[in-house]
C-alpha cells in the first residue's frame, strides 16, 4: 500500500482528497498551518490520519514529513489573485518556497510522484478559447506567476531528478467546504452564503467575465487519476482540470438566486484589479492521458452546494438562537 501526503489538507480541496484518500482505506499524512484551513475539515477524520502541523515555509519540517511518502498532493498555498494583488510577498513566499521545499523534501525522501494544484490563471487574458495547455502562459497577478513558477518547478524535478510530477491546472473550483467568509473568498462560496443571509452580492465588473466553473469531486478524481496513471503519460506534464463549459458571472448569479431564494439584483462595482476576463478548458488532454471524465456538471454541482451552504446557514442561526437564549 502506498503512503500518501497531502499538503494544505486542512483546507477546501486538501480536505476532500484526505477523505477520499481515508475512504479508500489508504495510509495518509496530512500537512497543514492552519493558517486558513479549518480543524473542523479534518476532525471526522483524525482518529485515521497523521497530522503534521507544518508550514511550507519551513524546509525541515517539510523534509520530515516527506519522509515515508510515495505520493503526494500538493493543495497547500495561499490561494487568491486579488490577496495577492495587495500583499505579493506573503504568497509569494508561501506559494514559492513552499512549493520548492516540498520538492526537495520530496526528492530526498524519494518520493515517487508529486501531484500539483496548478491554477487556470496561467492563461492570463491573451489566449484564444478554450485554453489548451500548449499554448503560451501569460500570467497577470501575483499569484497566477507564483502558481506558474510551481508548474516549471515541477518540470524541472522531473527532467533533472526524474522525480514524477504532474500539474493539474485547476479551473475554479467550487464545492462544500470552501470558506464563504473572507473577503478573498471563492466568489460562488461568497456569494451562496451572502444570498441565503440576504445580504446583497456584488458582481466586479459588468459580470460578463465567464469561468469554467468545475466541482469538487471532479478534482478529486483527476487528482486520483492523475496519481496512479503510467509515468509515460503524465510525468513532467500539466493538465487542464475543468469542466469544459463557461458560465458567465451573470448567469451565475442568476443560477444561484433561483436556488437560494435570493430576490434583489446584484451590486455592480468596478472591475477587480489582476482580473482575467474569459476562462475555458479544452480538456481533451487530461482525458487522453488518464480517463479525466467530469462526472458533475455545473448545475448539479450548485445544486449539492447550495444544499450544504444551507445546512450552514441554518445550523449558524440555531446558535445564535440558543446563544441568545441562553444570555
Ligand atoms: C483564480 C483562478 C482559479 C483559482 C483561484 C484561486 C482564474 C480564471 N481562475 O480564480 O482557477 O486558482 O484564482 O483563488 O484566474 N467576483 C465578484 N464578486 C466577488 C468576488 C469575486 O464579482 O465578491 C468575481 C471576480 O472579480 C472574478 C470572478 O468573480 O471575476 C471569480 O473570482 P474568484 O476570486 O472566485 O476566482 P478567480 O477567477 O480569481
Amino acid at each position: 500500500m502506498a503512503v500518501y501526503l497531502v499538503t494544505g489538507a486542512a483546507g477546501f480541496i486538501g480536505s476532500w482528497l484526505t477523505q477520499a484518500l481515508v475512504e479508500r482505506g489508504e495510509t495518509v499524512r496530512a500537512l497543514d498551518n492552519f493558517s486558513t484551513g479549518k480543524r473542523e475539515n479534518l476532525a471526522p477524520l483524525m482518529d485515521c490520519i497523521d497530522l503534521h502541523e507544518t508550514d511550507l515555509r519551513d524546509a525541515a519540517a517539510v523534509a520530515r514529513a516527506c519522509k515515508g511518502v510515495d505520493v503526494i498532493f500538493h493543495e497547500g498555498a495561499i490561494p487568491s489573485v486579488p490577496l495577492s494583488v495587495k500583499d505579493p510577498r506573503t504568497s509569494h513566499t508561501a506559494n514559492i518556497d513552499g512549493t520548492f521545499n516540498l520538492l526537495e523534501g520530496a526528492r530526498s525522501a524519494g518520493v515517487k510522484r508529486v501531484v500539483y494544484a496548478a491554477s487556470s490563471s496561467a492563461y492570463g487574458n491573451k489566449n484564444p478559447l478554450p485554453q489548451k495547455e500548449t499554448m503560451l502562459p501569460g500570467p497577470l497577478s501575483p499569484y497566477a506567476v507564483q502558481k506558474l513558477t510551481g508548474e516549471l518547478y515541477l518540470r524541472s524535478f522531473w527532467e533533472v531528478y526524474g522525480l514524477e510530477t504532474v500539474a493539474l491546472r485547476y479551473f475554479n473550483i467550487f464545492g462544500p467546504r470552501q470558506a464563504p467568509d473572507s473577503p478573498y473568498s471563492g466568489v460562488m462560496a461568497k456569494f451562496a452564503r451572502q444570498m441565503l443571509r440576504r445580504e446583497q452580492p456584488t458582481i466586479n465588473g459588468d459580470g460578463e467575465q465567464s469561468r469554467d466553473f468545475t466541482y469538487i469531486e471532479n478534482v478529486v478524481q483527476a487528482n486520483m487519476k492523475a496519481a496512479s496513471a503510467p509515468a509515460e503519460k503524465v510525468a513532467g506534464r500539466v493538465f487542464n482540470c475543468a469542466c469544459g463549459k463557461p458560465f458567465t458571472l451573470n448567469q451565475t448569479y442568476k443560477m444561484l438566486a433561483e436556488l437560494t431564494g435570493y430576490k434583489n439584483p446584484p451590486r455592480y462595482g468596478p472591475p477587480r484589479e489582476g482580473d482575467i476576463k474569459h476562462s475555458y478548458a479544452d480538456i481533451s488532454a487530461a482525458r487522453e492521458a488518464f480517463g479525466y471524465e467530469p462526472a458533475v456538471d455545473f448545475a448539479e454541482g450548485l445544486r449539492r452546494t447550495v444544499d450544504w451552504y444551507r445546512e450552514q446557514h441554518e445550523a449558524e442561526i440555531s446558535r445564535e438562537l440558543l446563544a441568545g437564549a441562553r444570555s
